[in-house]
């Protein structure tokens, strides 16, 4: 069995094997033609790892922040070195092991553009939205669609405070997040089989609901890159990939917007996505999870363990389409 006890250091090695037990999460993919595209990758990410960006992060000096205490965990917190090591960031790779791969984004300059249906349309950079917004840090559990799972201390502020910065019109019912989009920096945005850029959405009273917060740092630091720097979200309560990584435009719309996941394989990934180990994927159970680190099996709770928070914003528990 591939439970055991690990170590930091063994942690590349046990990277390879646990998601094997499901199945790749891109099997669905027709299987000669991620083999055909698999070497070119490799070539691109040592070439971009390479060339690696290393100015300074001028957000350095804002962290720490204060820990929000409203947000307890029921376990303890994932060792920096783990999370910050095995990661998903498709953009960089297929594989957990994008550390040095990632070190490529530039992350200066960096702007949020926000658009759509909203009052305030602006494009502004990253390192004057810092000002303006409440920072705090967060303690939050976090559960990936693949049945893995770890707990971060993120720091960032709320998506709401950003929300009210756009002034959003009546009419808009939906918030739309795109990542970036930089080929030269990110060799898997090569690869023709996914949808670039990375997106994702939220219902508008999710957005605002107290839980929704955007990370922009982890650690008491600012994010590495590898955990999507400058600015991601993190929301709890649903599958890992509804956290959308190196965002950087913000649409405000009447339309649900469609998620890379999404558009890729809808029978697995939906748009709510909302953690629930009572439905399972098509190819795998969500009833526990593997923490990152020790490796331990713990059963996985509805809504991430937080109903009390959100449980409010779906009517039906008993509706797939919430859960997927
Ligand atoms: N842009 C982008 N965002 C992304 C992903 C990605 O591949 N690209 N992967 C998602 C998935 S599946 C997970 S589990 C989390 C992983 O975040 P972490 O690497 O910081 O743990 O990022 C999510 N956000
Ligand atoms: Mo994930």
């Amino acid at each position: 069995m591939w439970i055991r006890k690990r170590r930091g250091w063994e942690l590349k090695e046990s990277a390879l094997t646990p998601e094997s037990v499901f199945g790749n999460r891109r099997r669905f993919l027709a299987g000669a033609a991620g083999a055909i595209f698999a070497p070119a990758l490799l070539a691109c990410e040592k070439k971009a790892a390479a060339e690696g960006d290393a100015t300074p992060d001028p957000s350095t000096g804002l962290y720490p922040v204060q820990r929000n205490p409203r947000y307890a965990l029921d376990r303890d917190m994932t060792a920096e070195g783990d999370a910050t090591s095995y990661n998903n960031y498709y953009e960089f790779g297929t594989s957990k092991d994008v550390v040095a791969a990632a070190q490529a984004l530039p992350i200066r300059p960096w702007a949020i553009t926000i658009d759509g249906m909203v009052g305030k349309p602006q494009t502004i950079a990253i390192d004057d939205l810092l000002k303006q917004m409440p920072l705090e840090e967060r303690a939050y559990r976090h559960r990936c669609v693949e049945a893995w799972s770890m707990a971060v201390p993120w720091s960032g502020f709320p998506l709401s405070a950003l929300v009210a910065l756009a002034e959003p019109q009546a009419g808009a019912k939906f918030v739309r997040f795109e990542s970036f989009m930089n080929t030269q920096a990110a060799p898997g945005q090569t690869d023709p089989l996914y949808p670039w850029p990375y997106v994702e959405g939220l219902t508008l009273a999710e957005a605002t609901n107290e839980l929704a917060f955007i990370a922009t740092g982890i650690y008491g630091k600012p994010l590495p890159k590898q955990n999507g720097a400058p600015f991601r979200l993190a929301v709890p309560w649903k599958y890992g990939f509804k956290s959308a990584k190196g965002i950087q435009r913000i649409t405000f719309t009447d339309i649900e917007p469609t998620g890379l996941w999404q558009l890729l394989q809808s029978s697995e990934y939906g748009f709510y996505a909302n953690v629930n180990p009572a439905f399972p994927h098509p190819r795998w159970s969500q009833e526990s999870e593997r923490l990152l680190g020790s490796g331990e099996r713990v059963p996985t709770q509805i809504f991430n363990g937080y109903g009390e928070f959100v449980a409010g914003l779906y009517p039906d528990l008993n509706d797939r389409n919430y859960f997927y």
